[in-house]
């Protein structure tokens, strides 16, 4: 009996798939296929998958060519299911010649010519609605936004506000954009939501109006300097169901996302610390060194730390103070200490001093590593007293990493859906509630 073996999504299945399916079946006597897991379609960057894991099994099955279904869920695997199932052919589409040469040393590998005029990124594509999106200032961040919404669906970027016209005209140009620098009605009126990529002191502002214009808005962090201020965007944004979303880039990314589920799943027992830091030197004239535009270690770094601690540890801490070293007014270096009922937390901060920017989560059964840069999460490390059983993960942070919090947010307005487990609203209005209390000043010891 001759064995086969293919692999794919099979997303929004399609004459393609199907063809593919049947001329596999024709080179053998029994054809298995592997239908990849929704977490190794994110780690290899599909991120715009319509059908979830289950319709895509339903799917391949209902063709009538296959005898077993099985799940790819990680790189390699392959080798491992031609020489466990006993494959005598390993069938795929012509899309993918060359590329699957290496296992010719485990059996034949056929190419399969890929049926022309019909691709799931089409049929994506056609079903999906677009929205059109403006950006809200034309700083670093924006530039790198632009190229990460190509690869996500449903979104047209089309227009940018700022105030300084050379600067809306330069950013415009370079992407085949509108640019608005006075009229921000005139702007709002374009669009159905907005990214805001302001300056931090400008971004409570602007979003409320472009709320109150009845647009979904991605706010970049600090998503505001004040707890009140944040709670009050949240609530207006919920009573006129509009979705709002701190733009905290990590938070949404696949391997963050995994680490706190291997948490809350007990991995490493029960967290008992957390230790985030983050430091990036930064040199003058510069935003993040001007007083007057709340620049610092703390409002610059703090949104993204504070997100992990918030996540893993929750909200409720009993306790928080702060240490400084202060430049020209603003903090260059800044250690935050949490306290909780059962646990301890901390981030270390610079931007006039450098820190291992690190993220370590420590239980009673074990810890967690991730090695700097932590927030661009790509490998961590479960690790243990018995060293053999430490388990590394390693996942792609593909392009600047904005593609995943686009992704959810362009998801959040398509679905009608106004909540995200990955932030959600309260911690959200916790870690600006925090940052508050630092520009306060109060509970802060100058070194
Ligand atoms: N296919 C085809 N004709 C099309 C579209 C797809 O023959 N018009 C084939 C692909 O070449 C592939 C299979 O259908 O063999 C599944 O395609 P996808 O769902 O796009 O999956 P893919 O990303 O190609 O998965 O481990 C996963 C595999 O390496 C490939």
């Amino acid at each position: 009996m001759k064995r086969v073996i293919t692999y794919g999504t099979y997303d929004l299945l399609h004459e393609g798939h199907i063809n593919l399916l049947r001329r596999a079946k024709e080179l053998g006597d029994y054809l298995i296929v592997g239908v990849t897991s929704d977490s190794f379609d994110k780690g290899r960057g599909k991120l715009n998958v319509c059908n979830n894991v289950l319709e895509r099994v339903e799917a391949v099955k209902a063709t009538g060519y296959v005898d077993e279904v099985i799940i790819e869920d990680y790189l390699g695997q392959k080798i491992d299911d031609i020489q466990k199932y006993d494959i005598d052919i390993f069938a795929i589409g012509s899309d993918w010649e060359g590329h699957f040469d290496y296992l010719n040393e485990y059996c034949k590998v056929v190419y399969l010519p890929r049926t022309q005029g019909i691709s799931s990124t089409m049929l994506r594509a056609e079903s999906q609605d677009v929205f059109k999106v403006g950006i809200v200032g034309s700083g670093r961040i924006a530039y790198r936004f632009v190229p990460e919404t190509k690869v996500v669906n449903g979104v047209d970027v089309n227009s940018v506000f700022d105030p300084n016209n050379l600067n809306a005209d330069v950013f415009a140009c370079k992407f085949g954009l509108k640019a608005y620098n006075e009229n921000y009605q005139q702007f709002l009126s374009g669009v159905d939501a907005v990214y805001v990529a302001s300056p931090h002191l400008s971004h409570y502002q602007y979003t409320k109006e472009a709320l109150e214009a009845g647009k979904h808005v991605l706010c970049e962090i600090p998503f505001t300097l004040s707890g009140t201020q944040a709670k009050e965007l949240y609530d207006y944004a919920e009573a006129h169901n509009l979705v709002l979303l701190e733009a905290s880039k990590t938070a949404y990314c696949p391997a963050f996302c995994h680490i706190t589920t291997l948490v809350k799943s007990g991995v490493i027992g029960e967290v008992v610390d957390v230790k985030a830091s983050e430091s990036k030197m930064v040199e003058s004239p510069a935003r993040e060194l001007d007083s007057k535009q709340a620049g610092g270690a703390m409002n610059e770094h703090a949104p993204l730390n504070l997100m992990a601690i918030i996540k893993l540890l929750g909200k409720e801490y009993s306790k928080v103070d702060f240490y400084s070293k202060i430049e020209n007014g603003v903090d260059v270096y800044t250690k935050v200490n949490i306290c909780y009922p059962h646990a301890t937390a901390s981030i270390t901060l610079g931007i006039g001093v450098k820190t291992e920017g690190n993220l370590i989560i420590s239980g009673t059964k074990g810890y967690i590593y991730v090695p700097a840069p932590w927030w661009l999460t790509d490998f961590f490390e479960v690790r243990y007293e018995d060293q053999t059983k430490n388990k590394k993960y390693f996942y792609s942070y593909d392009g600047e990493g904005l593609r995943y919090e686009i992704q959810e947010f362009i998801s959040m307005i398509a679905n009608n859906r106004r909540s995200c487990y990955k932030l959600r609203r309260r911690e959200s209005i916790a870690i600006a509630e925090i940052i508050e209390k630092y520009n306060k000043k109060e509970d802060v010891t100058i070194l």
